[in-house]
């Protein structure tokens, strides 16, 4: 799906207005001389599983041209990629993306100028040719049998990942317990740092482990590895290549996941994020759809925390979406997302932090406020679309994926009833 010069002439139509936003921005607001190259270099993850309808125990609906296969995927966060210079790179997820030939899926993914971010293992589904069964956990699991199954599992895909250039390994366990008395939490949590330790062995020098929590789901009960800190417990007890994953929707109702984030920071043990948004659970919805303020603190922090320490913006820490749609269009919703995250970085970036520290050792809790918010409710739009613009992608990539009428061309090419594997 070639964008090229439809992407061209959609810029030519709107570099005008545009031009008239960025410079009534610029003429507002002191624009630090480095925000917009920090944009650009600000690459966004797609979920390699994010990319077919998601559903419910209750329903799916498809839109149809979903992608059938890796390649197809692929295909796919590279049309994003063409669109805003944002998605540079997949995560896979394995077994649901094994391939037997990653030369030529790496291959495919260079073509369209994407990298391989975190690879995902799964230890939370049965697959068919699998000999133990992980209904009562996997790492956690009372059989060492099954555990073993789990971490040879979890080397497996490291393995996988090396062949794709990946650099990093995302575990999610949905390990615990349904009930109470089912489970012994120690005896759970001393398996589950054994078992980790045998993976962590496995990684290459330079590769780092995500470990993420979630506080329920599957398990309604208990989850082993349930909030930042039981991970930042275990992570720490795995070493210096170990790191915590926050995914912003598995938290319990009204966690301060700003306040999370500045800590493992602090403490130099936040590896990355799987951005969404919700309501209620883990809702996996777009990202900033719900919380735009929540996001925006969320990358207060980060800037803060990320100077203080020296870190690299771009490259320090892994910056994944993990979304699930029910109701939108995939890759318009995938779209939204990535614009989200630019806009809340965009915004984090604008805040006058040294007047916001001159307020907060007089106690000027007004004033603390007012400097936050005055970034927050910058319309940063223009900042973002520069960044854009001069990484060569569309002024408005939603617009453009409408412009192109690529949902249906996706449709007459793979079908109104194709089902992508993932959730
Ligand atoms: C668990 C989770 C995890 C993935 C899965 C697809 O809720 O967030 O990151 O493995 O979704
Ligand atoms: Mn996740």
């Amino acid at each position: 799906m070639f964008v090229g010069e439809k992407l061209h002439d959609h810029n030519a139509l709107r570099l005008a207005a545009h031009e008239r936003r960025y410079t009534f921005i610029k003429s507002e607001v002191a624009i630090p001389s480095d925000l917009i190259s920090k944009l650009k270099d600000f690459q966004i993850a797609i979920p390699s599983w994010a990319l077919g309808t998601g559903g419910t125990r209750f329903g799916r609906f498809s839109g149809g041209g979903e992608p059938r296969n890796l390649e197809e995927k692929i295909a796919d966060v590279g049309l994003l990629h063409a669109l805003n210079q944002s998605s540079g790179a997949i995560s896979l997820h394995i077994p649901w993306d094994s391939t037997t030939n990653p030369a030529a899926v790496k291959a495919l993914a260079a073509q369209h100028g994407l990298a391989f971010d975190a690879v995902n293992s799964n230890t939370f589904q049965d697959q068919a040719n699998q000999a133990l069964s992980y209904k009562y956990g996997s790492l956690q699991h009372v059989d060492a049998a099954v555990r073993k199954q789990a971490v040879q599992h979890n080397i497996e895909v490291i393995q996988q990942g090396i062949e794709l250039g990946s650099k990093s390994l995302t575990v999610w366990l949905s390990d615990g317990s349904c009930f109470p008395g089912q489970l012994n939490f120690r005896k759970a949590y001393e398996r589950t740092v054994d078992s980790l330790k045998e993976i962590y062995a496995a990684l290459p020098g330079d590769w780092k482990l995500f470990l993420e929590y979630k506080a329920y789901e599957p398990n309604f009960y208990s989850t082993t590895v349930g909030d930042w800190g039981q991970s930042y417990s275990m992570v720490n007890k795995l070493g210096e290549k170990a790191f915590t994953l926050v995914d912003l929707g598995h938290h319990l109702p009204n966690a301060n996941i700003e306040q999370i984030v500045a800590l493992l920071l602090m403490e130099g043990k936040l590896g990355g994020f799987h951005f969404n948004d919700s309501k209620y659970g883990d809702d996996d919805l777009t990202a900033g759809s719900i919380k735009p303020y929540q996001l925006f603190l969320i990358f207060n922090e980060l800037v803060d925390g990320m100077d203080a320490k020296g870190m690299n913006h771009a490259k320090d820490l892994g910056w994944m979406i993990d979304a699930s749609h029910n109701v939108k269009d995939p890759l318009e919703d995938l779209l939204q997302s990535v614009e989200a995250i630019q806009m809340a970085y965009a915004q984090a970036l604008l805040v006058d932090r040294s007047a916001l520290e001159t307020a907060r050792n007089e106690n000027d809790v007004v004033a603390c406020q007012e400097i936050l918010q005055t970034a927050f409710r910058t319309d940063v739009r223009a900042l973002v679309a520069q960044a854009r613009l001069e990484l060569g992608g569309a002024l408005d990539p939603l617009a453009l994926f409408r412009e192109l009428g690529i949902r249906n061309q996706l449709i007459q090419k793979r079908g109104a009833k194709t089902q992508a594997t993932g959730l």
